[in-house]
């Protein structure tokens, strides 16, 4: 059986390509679902994409993924930036974990410069648009290769 990918999205980003489309781009979740399952093809892998504006729940999601998952893409949202409760999480996680943000949060607001995930991710993608989501997955294709 092929090995599952989850991605796992935070607070607001159901309303990706619905809103504020000046900074989040046009793309909606579903295209980004449809985006990264095709790479994941390509690597024999495939994806899952999640979304919840509720902490505990993308807590629950992550001990999920211990059982389910051989890696973890993630965009934590405002969480990124205040959540020890994921960062705890993902340290129970032991596969890859990529960590993306759609925009550029280093060009943004000071509080958006710190990122708890940042300390257990791999790797991480930043300000690429959705983009960012597919080239994840393409980096999680090699290191599972490996
Ligand atoms: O750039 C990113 O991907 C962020 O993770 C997005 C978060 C923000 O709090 C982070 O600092 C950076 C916000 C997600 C809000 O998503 C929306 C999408 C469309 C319309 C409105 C909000």
């Amino acid at each position: 059986m092929s090995q599952l990918i989850t991605i796992l999205n935070g607070p607001n980003l159901n309303l990706l390509g619905k809103r504020e489309p000046e900074i989040y781009g046009h793309a909606t979740l579903a295209d980004v679902q449809a985006d990264c399952s095709a790479v994941a093809q390509e690597f024999g892998l495939t994806c899952e994409l999640k979304q919840s504006n509720i902490e505990g729940e993308l807590v629950d999601m992550i001990h999920t993924c211990r059982e389910t998952s051989a890696g973890i893409i993630i965009n934590p949202a405002a969480y990124t930036h205040t959540s020890v409760a994921i960062l705890d999480a993902l340290n129970t996680f032991d596969g890859p974990v990529l960590e993306i943000h759609i925009s550029n949060v280093h060009k943004r607001e000071e509080f958006r410069h710190h990122s708890y995930v940042s300390k257990r991710a791999d790797a991480s993608i930043v300000g690429m648009g959705v983009e960012g989501y597919a080239l994840c997955m393409r980096h999680m294709g090699s290191l599972l290769a490996k």
